[in-house]
């Protein structure tokens, strides 16, 4: 964003310049001309510059399975994504609960992180912290989660919102820490559903196969 807007600064001046040095018995008309030239100019390289940044955003793709036993028993999940940048090697990415499950703006309007109790971050129910990402995938089953698919602070109906950055769990010493942990631009997100038996099994089994391919991998690099 950046970027953008210091290209069309820049060309603003440079247009104005040629203007005013200009000596035309018809100021007017240069000046709407000079005018539309700019403008052209500016949506053409805004266009460009959405384009590249569209290029570069990850197309990050996947599921997050819930499961929970009994409506106070704790939560569980799969996390299984992919589709980061493969740099830097070693990253972890935040992953959170936003309050509505509206993804009519995109992962914008998915609203702050659900938080029925007025909290500060990260005490929200669906505050899962950071995932560290390997080989430009994420996957990991994590228990004992303090969200609920159950009771008045259901996640059902919300969102899950994955960023860009690590989430720095309330320590950044400003406003935003304290909300939603800096945690960086949202990557992709989704609404919680419900879904038929088996998939969780399914899931579970994908796994434990990722988890013994990963270990046989390790012995024979090791
Ligand atoms: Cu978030
Ligand atoms: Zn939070």
């Amino acid at each position: 964003m950046l970027a953008l807007l210091c290209s069309c600064l820049l060309l603003a001046a440079g247009a104005s310049d040629a203007w005013t040095g200009e000596d035309s018995a018809e100021p007017n008309s240069d000046l709407a001309e000079s005018i539309r030239d700019m403008h052209a100019k500016i949506t053409e390289i805004w266009q460009e510059l959405t384009q590249r940044l569209d290029a570069a955003q990850p197309r990050v793709t996947g599921v997050v399975l819930f499961r929970q036993l009994a409506p106070r028993a704790k939560l569980e999940a799969f996390f299984a994504l992919e589709g980061f940048p493969t740099e830097p090697k070693n990253s972890s990415r935040a992953i959170h609960v936003h309050q509505f499950g509206d993804l009519s703006q995109g992962c914008e309007s998915t609203g702050p992180h659900y938080n029925p109790l007025a909290v500060p971050h990260p005490r929200h129910p669906g505050d899962f912290g950071n995932f560290a990402v390997r080989d430009g995938s994420l996957w990991k089953y994590r228990a004992g989660l303090a969200a609920s698919l159950a009771g008045p602070h259901s996640i059902v109906g919300r969102a899950v919102v994955v960023h860009a950055g690590e989430d720095d769990l309330g320590r950044g010493g400003n406003q935003a820490s304290v909300e939603n942990g800096n945690a960086g631009r949202r990557l992709a997100c989704c609404v919680v559903g419900v879904c038929r038996p088996g998939l969780w099994e399914r899931q579970a089994r994908e796994h434990s196969e990722r988890k013994k391919r990963r270990r046989e991998s390790e012995c024979k690099a090791a």
